[in-house]
């Protein structure tokens, strides 16, 4: 392990680290990244906006002091999280049911794949209120391999 973190991702024998450094490779590689430098900049926009949500919610969700945490997640909850996903479902609503470029792309599939986590750390149905949104995640889970995907992986225990 590069750096003694997972993800690692090995090709041709190569070790490689950093999760979003291997959605973009493996987006390249089976065709939902950007066709030009424009669109993967689009690309990582929105996949570094999601990212900076995770992170606002799970720096609130994993205080350990709990009058400090209840008073953060009033601020996440009534503030912070509506505001992102006010912003995504407008976006989502404009790219017809995908995050960028009115298509397929390795954001709805990074959306689609972190959205469970965030609920989990909310204890919330983020999406109860943004069918835009509903409709990117339906899109992702609705394509024929990644519905095989998910009927084969581990089941992790939370
Ligand atoms: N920025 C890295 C973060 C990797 C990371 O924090 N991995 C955690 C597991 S989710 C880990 O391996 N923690 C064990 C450790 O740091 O010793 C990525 O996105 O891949």
């Amino acid at each position: 392990m590069p750096m003694g973190q997972m993800p690692v991702l090995e090709v041709d024998g190569k070790r490689v680290h950093q999760s979003l450094a291997m959605c973009r490779y493996v987006a390249k590689v089976v065709g939902v990244a950007g066709n030009n430098p424009f669109e993967d900049l689009q690309i990582d926009a929105i996949v570094d906006t999601i990212n900076e949500f995770r992170l606002k919610i799970a720096i609130v969700s994993y205080e350990p002091d709990d009058a400090v945490k209840e008073k953060k997640m009033i601020t996440l909850t009534q503030e912070v999280i509506p505001f992102y996903l006010t912003k995504l479902n407008v976006i989502a609503k404009e790219n017809g049911g995908h995050l960028v470029l009115n298509r397929t792309t390795w954001a709805d599939i990074y959306f689609a794949g972190i959205i469970d986590y965030l609920n989990y750390l909310t204890k919330l149905d983020l999406l109860e209120n943004f069918p835009n949104l509903r409709e990117v995640v339906e899109k992702v889970l609705s394509n024929e391999n990644i519905q095989k995907y998910i009927a084969q992986r581990p089941v992790t225990e939370v």
